[in-house]
């Protein structure tokens, strides 16, 4: 037996957790948290993002049964090779996490269109393309859960957000409208709104003195595990979070 594992080819070892999550944007804060948490309790984790030496990082942090994926998730023939190679490697996915996600923060006219490309590009058109490229699989076994990280931002705008929140209205739009299309082959598709997260994301550092009141990155992936935890028969269709230091 013990020879046996010695000699496994590594995919084996993958394959001895049964479900597997991919999730986007896992190279820090949110994401990195997620694929942490879900790893801790019996998930195979993919971890999708552009920086490569970040994402092995985490890989080694995690071990066997987690791999990394280096890619823009804008790019769609990027987000196919890895979803193929995911299914090769894991065999089954069953919770795709639209996480990756950047802002800028400006008055309109200041805006560029490069800017504006970036934002759409990155927020909602990854989020289609990586929900594209796994729905047939999902569809095809009958289950799975395809979890959006969207923002308060998704439901109210403030000034100089114009272009950030209409990237988030338009991913909740797309996966809320998806929702609707997918249950009826098994398939969930949940949202969750946070307000202020300590990350990256924002222009003080992870940490900050000022930042240390709002969510940690933790609270999210506890309401991943949430989700992904519910019972077959219920689907949580949104959950909004913030801070309690928070007025929104
Ligand atoms: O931000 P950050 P968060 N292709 O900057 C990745 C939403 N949210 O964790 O590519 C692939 O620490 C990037 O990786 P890399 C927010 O809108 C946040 O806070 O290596 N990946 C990194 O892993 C976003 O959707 C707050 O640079 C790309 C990750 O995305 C989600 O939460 C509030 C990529 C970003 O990590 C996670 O953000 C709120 C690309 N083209 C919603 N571009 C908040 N923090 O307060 C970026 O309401 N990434």
């Amino acid at each position: 037996m013990i020879c046996f594992f010695i000699f496994a080819p590594q995919n084996f070892l993958y394959k001895m957790n049964n479900k597997t999550a991919i999730i986007s944007g896992a190279s820090r804060g949110i994401g990195r948290a997620v694929a942490l948490t879900l790893a801790q309790n019996g998930f195979n984790v993919a971890l999708l993002a552009r920086n490569k030496a970040d994402l092995q990082t985490l890989e080694k942090e995690i071990g066997a049964n987690a791999k990394s994926y280096a890619l823009d998730i804008s790019n769609e023939q990027e987000v196919n090779l890895a979803v193929a190679d995911i299914l090769h490697t894991f065999g089954k996915i069953e919770v795709v996490i639209n996480n990756a996600g950047i802002g800028v923060f400006k008055p309109t006219e200041e805006l560029t269109s490069e800017e504006w490309d970036n934002l759409m590009n990155t927020n909602v058109k990854g989020t289609f393309l990586l929900t594209k490229a796994t729905l047939p699989h999902l569809k095809n076994q009958k289950s799975g859960t395809i979890i959006g990280i969207a923002s308060d931002v998704s439901k109210r705008v403030f000034p100089h957000g114009s272009l950030y929140c209409a990237t988030k209205y338009a991913q909740d739009a797309y996966l809320s409208a998806v929702r609707k299309e997918v249950r009826k082959f098994g398939v969930k598709v949940s949202l969750i709104y946070p307000g202020l997260v300590d990350t990256y994301f924002h222009n003080d550092m992870e940490g900050s003195s000022k930042q240390s009141e709002w969510l940690q990155s933790q609270d999210i992936a506890n309401a991943v595990l949430y989700v992904c935890n519910a019972p077959a028969h219920v689907v949580l269709d949104e959950i909004m979070i913030h801070p309690l230091s928070q007025e929104y």
